[in-house]
């Protein structure tokens, strides 16, 4: 009876009692916040995510992970049953549960069957999954009494990587169709693909199958130990910061990488070696090298994008199909790489808020659509007339074979990528892939075109949300003053560019900017990170250059 599992759900708070004075909210990755004061929030979201379920009539995923953010940080986000993020509408719901007094758990929820109308007599199933964080086995045990309380089945797959999460819960509920529904499938999956791909690779004079991961400590550095049997000798891969004695993200991983600029701790790296960094629960990735003058190259989720759209792009002409790519960016997007896309490739971009949820809903919009955050977030998107377009040139005996050939190896493409969301692992296997085609060393990749320097700082004020955002979070509505000011610093500056905005991930607000020089784009940083602590209410000392 619906009465008894309110009631049920108002008693088992009472072992996950919410402290007060405390506001969560379901942010740019689900919640985030220290470990330690998490554990009502996993409770609420396992009511949360029974409820989804039975409104689904699907099962659902639910991931415990803070990604990139340290260690005695932890979170949890909630997939949706075909691998997408939970839907929008839904992360108010999360944000008011979670913030519901435990005696006042039962009527959030009743608001919560009433507005989407849930019939709760119905079953409910949910896949649970985490990160290797130390809080993560409590956390879930948090999590799994409030499945119990709802009389939900459940599956704990223990650590995966959040992308595997969700092809799991996509290829159960597609029944098979999407792959087999194993962590073994999930490997078995992309290295027939990866393989088959490789089969023509003919002698190459300048890419090496030698590569190197920074695992940032985490479950990406495990996941890829498994993976390498699958790949037999096709692929030589040293794991580094495998967890096995440093801390997690700490000097490393993939968001390290990109915002310092520079290769992680832990790593021996030869002039012109292929490096690749992971983040904390693998679904960001980045690459990189050091040349013979020992200066650090960057090979961003920019240079991902364009490298697959490119190619995807040579494949979908060489198949002779009708299918429009385009390509997926935030403001983070490098400004070379958008000139680059449009100007030199003409390929269409469009710009989404950060968060993959935006970047995803906006490529939807294309046959092919790629979307990648700069920080390495992103893969590729097939419309389900694309893939059967494909599908069908691919097995049609009546066509020339090199259009029927582009057709297969596009196939293999969508087999190797994680259409579900954004996967290190997947994407790192793509980028492998057109780089062998191609007989490129990672130079030849970043030459594609020049980076203009950035620089991306953060700065600590009293409340983040004093800082408002539109046009894709290009421009500053509030506080009053802040984006005249940017304008004008802006200004000053050769091939200058610059935003802020809230992070939905850390207790911060963000600066991005860009300019013609290093040096430039580090003063632009700095003259608008005073203008943020100065008129959004910075904390501690002003930021100094
Ligand atoms: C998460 C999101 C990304 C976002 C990043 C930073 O990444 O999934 O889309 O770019 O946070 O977000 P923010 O600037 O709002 O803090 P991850 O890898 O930490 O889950």
């Amino acid at each position: 009876k619906m009465s008894d599992i309110l009631a049920e759900a108002v008693k088992g708070a009472a072992a996950h009692p919410r402290p007060e004075g405390i506001q969560f909210a379901y942010g740019t990755a689900g919640f985030r916040d220290k470990s330690t004061i998490l554990d009502p929030v996993l409770y609420r979201m396992g009511l949360l995510a029974a409820l989804r379920s039975k409104a689904k009539k699907a099962t659902v995923a639910v991931m415990i992970t803070a990604s990139h953010n340290p260690e005695p940080d932890n979170g949890v986000k909630l997939v949706d049953p075909m691998g997408e993020m939970l839907e929008e509408s839904w992360e108010e719901h999360a944000t008011d549960l979670a913030n519901a007094k435990d005696e006042d758990i039962g009527s959030a929820l009743q608001r919560i069957i009433d507005a989407v109308d849930i019939d709760i007599s119905l079953p409910s199933d949910v896949f649970v999954a985490r990160d290797t964080r130390p809080s993560g086995p409590p956390l879930t045990q948090a999590l799994l009494d409030g499945l119990k309380v709802m009389g939900s089945t459940f599956t704990d797959f223990g650590i995966l990587t959040t992308p595997q999460l969700h092809y799991l819960v996509r290829c159960h509920n597609s029944k098979g169709a999407y792959g087999e529904p194993t962590e073994e499938g999930y490997y078995k999956k992309l290295a027939q693909a990866f393989l088959k791909l490789r089969k023509d690779a003919g002698a190459k004079k300048k890419y090496e199958p030698v590569v190197i991961i920074d695992g940032a400590n985490g479950v990406g550095a495990l996941k890829t130990r498994k993976l390498q049997s699958h790949l037999h000798e096709s692929l030589r891969i040293t794991v580094c910061n495998d967890g096995s004695s440093g801390k997690l993200n700490e000097k490393c991983g993939a968001d390290f990488v990109k915002v310092q600029q520079k290769p992680p701790a832990g790593l021996e790296i030869q002039p012109g070696q292929r490096c690749v960094s992971f983040d904390g629960d693998a679904d960001r990735v980045v690459f990189f090298y050091v040349n013979k003058d020992g200066v650090f190259n960057l090979l961003d989720g920019d240079k991902i994008s364009t490298l697959i759209a490119g190619y995807l792009g040579e494949l979908v002409s060489a198949s002779g199909l009708q299918l429009n790519i385009g390509v997926v960016q935030t403001a983070y997007a490098n400004g070379s790489s958008t000139r680059y896309l449009e100007d030199v490739m003409k390929v269409p971009v469009s710009c989404a808020k950060t968060g993959v949820k935006h970047l995803h809903h906006k490529a939807l919009e294309f046959d092919v659509g790629v979307y990648f955050e700069a920080n390495g977030h992103g893969t590729v998107l097939f419309s389900d007339q694309a893939e059967q377009k494909i599908k069908a040139a691919s097995q049609d005996d009546s066509l020339e074979s090199s259009k029927r050939e582009a057709a297969t190896r596009l196939t293999l493409m969508m087999d190797l990528i994680n259409q579900t969301v954004g996967d290190a692992i997947s994407d790192f296997l793509v980028v492998e892939t057109i780089l062998s085609t191609r007989d490129w060393a990672a130079e030849d990749w970043n030459m594609q075109y020049r980076d203009l320097p950035s620089r991306l700082l953060k700065i600590k004020v009293k409340d983040r949300t004093a800082v408002q955002t539109t046009d894709a979070e290009r421009c500053a509505t509030a506080p009053a003053g802040l984006q005249e000011a940017i304008n004008k610093l802006v200004a000053k500056y050769q091939q200058g560019r610059s935003f802020v905005r809230p992070s939905g991930t850390e207790d911060v607000v963000r600066v991005f900017a860009e300019a013609d020089t290093q040096a430039n784009a580090d003063m632009l940083a700095h003259e608008v990170s005073v203008q943020v602590y100065q008129l959004a209410g910075g904390v501690g000392d002003q930021p100094q250059p």
